[in-house]
């Protein structure tokens, strides 16, 4: 399957559900007051956020007064891919070893991702070493090496209930000596209260920078499925780490496909990767236009 038709198969939910609606409310149609009053409707109901349904729905009308188009539906296509932004996937990075640091909730999805995100390394030819600095939950630990035995990546772990900025510190080590170009740090999503999981996450970042120049990418991992109150955690871990990318998971099980564009315009942090699936390929590289394509059912132009 290509890569468009996997994108395309992993968000149907939500196509089936919103989106996909629209090319049928559209069919034939001038887009007078009612055909957008549904339509407002559809991109509410998709959880886009009330603030970016009516920035769409404004530029839409006043570009379909102004060019008059054959194909309304190619219109707000384009109007939707120019309200994503994204930034892409650093596959050859110049700083060596060059460091992830992958924070977000318990369950969102973090650990799947880094095993899906050392695959696509590896793939490359490069050498993956993981912090397993989940130390909160034994059973984290577990679901870490199991995944770096399957994928080929070295995982360094210490006991259940140990620092998790020791993890780090001895990950990094080994990755200089080894030679390892990426190292990947998992960590706990839950900790005794927020205030503990935020000073940890500090903490983690502190040794990092002491030890390295980075991190070079500091990823928030964003279940899909959790609509506005996702948006609300990334906030807080926006305030205690600096996120330079979100990736938002679950995108195959969720109904609301709109949380994309939220999380840009209320975090104004560019969307990097998107899950689509349980298995260690269903992460992909976020391209707006694809995105926007597969969630109307337009066929990809490239
Ligand atoms: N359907 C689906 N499930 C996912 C995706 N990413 C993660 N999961 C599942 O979500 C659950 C929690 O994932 P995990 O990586 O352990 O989350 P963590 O607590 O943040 O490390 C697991 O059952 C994963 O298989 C995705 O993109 N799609
Ligand atoms: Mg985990």
């Amino acid at each position: 399957m290509g890569l468009f038709d996997k994108l395309k198969k992993g968000l149907s939910k939500t196509r089936e559900t919103f989106f996909g609606g629209i090319k049928t409310l559209f069919a034939g149609k001038k887009l007078d007051d009612e055909v957008l009053e549904e339509l407002e409707e559809i991109l509410i109901m998709s959880d886009m956020g009330m603030e970016t349904v009516e920035k769409i729905l404004d530029d839409l009308k006043s570009e379909y007064k102004k060019q008059e188009p054959d194909d309304p539906l190619l219109l707000l296509r384009d109007i939707m891919v120019s309200n994503l932004e994204s930034e892409g996937f650093n596959a050859n990075p110049q700083q060596n070893p060059y460091i992830i640091f992958v924070v977000g909730v318990n369950g969102s999805g973090k650990t799947t991702t880094i095993a899906k995100l050392s695959k696509k390394y590896i793939s490359e030819g490069k050498k993956v070493a993981i912090a397993a600095a989940d130390t909160f939950r034994a059973a984290a630990i577990e679901q870490i090496k199991h995944w770096g035995e399957k994928i080929g990546a070295t995982v360094i772990a210490h006991e259940h209930g140990s620092d998790a900025a020791a993890v780090v510190f001895d990950t990094l080590k080994h990755a200089k000596s080894k030679g390892k170009e990426i190292v990947i740090v998992d960590t706990a999503g839950r900790l005794h209260n927020k205030s503990h999981l935020m000073e940890e996450l500090k903490k983690i970042k502190r040794v990092i920078e002491k030890e390295t120049d980075g991190p070079h990418e500091t990823l928030l991992v964003l279940d899909g499925t959790t609509g506005q109150n996702g948006v609300q955690q990334a906030k807080a871990f926006k305030d205690s780490v600096d996120i330079t990318g979100v990736v938002v998971t679950k995108l195959d099980g969720t109904a609301k496909g709109g949380i994309a564009f939220s999380i840009n315009n209320q975090l104004n942090i560019p969307i990097k990767m998107i899950g689509v699936g349980e298995k260690e390929d269903d992460l992909q590289m976020f391209d707006p236009k694809s995105y926007v394509n597969a969630l109307l059912g337009v066929e990809d132009d490239g």
